[in-house]
């Protein structure tokens, strides 16, 4: 592994890795796998070299799919030694619904009640792995909730099981009292021609439904909210607001198009900088922060051997710790400032009515609505160009 990526994080930075990102053999719809299977064990000691500080995965990356109880306690016991080696952590932990043919209508909403309930114990047993081994975040990513037709799926029922198996997941988090909290993962499509929950908002609010919604929260990924032609960062904003951000994915995704997964900052790169900007920095008002792993859940691309795995690896680390280094300079800037006056990116956390104030002083007060020249009031600039450019500027090193 000979890589010389621009920036190289510590353990401070908080870069997490899924085990099946750097783990992916290229396999895709249309060809064969184009890289060897990797050792989990020696993929996450690879990591921890290029200076990620936590490991993430499904049971069935580490733990293969059937493997006898004797075979999981062995495999488990050398995962930890090996965390305990490096000093790597594990933050979050997901489940494998979506592999095995048993989940090709789904696991929590498959049509097949039997299918349901081996999905539900495939979690639960997982979510005592995951307090096992000290994560703080339990992702569910429900790829096959879906179908590909709109009559193959009672959506309504679909929905109360969907809710139904998250609520009994959270239950059991409490009743066993484990320091979990469960992250909803949206995408809009693929694997199924459309999933259910594709997106932040939709995901939030069938969380506001929930009877535990309390330990529920999201884990929008960058590419998952692209796909939809959405804004991530708004989405994540959105979350953050609603103190539902528990975990995010992020990586690279190049217009409305399959689930490209590229490397961070590799698909819209401005995009990605306000995204820094928002974690690193936080809101220009202040409010909510998110202080969880920076996770990357990306593919190094089919034509990469070996050692383009790691160069991607560290790339996603690279480019995040660079956009960090601009939005620093971005909001240092006192031109940035005077161009938060001038837009009213200040203004905007007043609130409209006066401490104080009644529905019946604002419906008295003439000077909000009777004696206002509109026309004169639309003559106002707002100027976001000009701030704008200058986050261009400052993300491409030219300030
Ligand atoms: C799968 C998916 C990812 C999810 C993973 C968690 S699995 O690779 O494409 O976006 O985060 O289940
Ligand atoms: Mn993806
Ligand atoms: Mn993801």
């Amino acid at each position: 592994m000979t890589t010389n990526p621009a920036k190289k994080p510590t353990a401070d930075d908080k870069f997490s890795f899924g085990l099946w990102t750097v783990g992916w053999e290229a396999r895709d719809q249309f060809g064969d796998a184009t890289r060897p299977h990797l050792d989990p064990i020696e993929s996450a000691r690879t990591l921890a070299e290029l200076g990620a500080y936590g490991v993430t995965f499904h049971d069935d990356d580490l733990v293969p799919f059937g493997a006898s109880a004797a075979e999981r306690d062995r495999i488990v016991a050398d995962f930890t030694a090996m965390l305990k080696e490096t000093g790597l952590v594990v933050p979050m932990i997901t489940t494998n619904t979506f592999s095995h043919p048993i989940f090709k209508d789904g696991a929590f909403t498959s049509n097949d009640r039997q299918v349901r309930r081996y999905g539900l114990r495939k979690v639960l047993r997982n979510v005592d792995l995951a307090a096992e081994l000290g994560a703080q975040t339990f992702v569910m990513w429900g790829g096959r909730e879906g179908a590909e037709y709109d009559g193959a799926k009672d959506v309504n029922a679909a929905l109360d099981r969907y809710a139904e198996g998250v609520d009994t997941v959270a239950a059991y988090i409490k009743e066993k009292g484990y320091g979990l909290r469960i992250a909803i993962e949206p995408k809009p499509n693929e694997p199924r021609g459309d999933i259910f929950l594709p997106t932040v908002g939709h995901a939030l609010a069938f969380i506001a439904r929930l009877d535990h919604g309390d330990i529920v929260g999201v884990n929008p990924e960058t590419g998952h909210e692209q796909m939809a032609g959405l804004n991530y960062t708004t989405g994540i904003a959105q979350a953050l607001w609603q103190g539902k951000l528990f975990h995010i994915d992020l990586n690279g995704q190049r217009s409305i198009k399959y689930d490209q997964d590229l490397v961070f900052g590799h698909g819209d790169l401005l995009s990605a900088f306000f995204t820094v900007d928002l974690i690193e920095n936080g809101f220009p008002n202040g409010g909510p922060r998110y202080d969880g792993p920076r996770h990357f859940d990306y593919k190094p691309s089919r034509t990469e051997g070996i050692d383009g795995v790691w160069e991607s690896a560290a790339a996603n680390m690279s480019t995040y710790l660079l956009l960090k280094e601009r939005a620093a300079a971005y909001r240092a800037d006192p031109e940035v400032t005077a161009a938060w006056e001038a837009s009213g990116i200040l203004d905007l956390a007043q609130p409209t009515l006066g401490e104080g104030e009644t529905l019946a002083d604002l419906l008295a007060d003439e000077s909000a609505f009777e004696q206002v020249d509109a026309d004169a009031l639309g003559e106002r600039h707002y100027a976001f160009v000009k701030l704008n450019q200058l986050a261009v500027e400052h993300a491409l090193g030219a300030r």
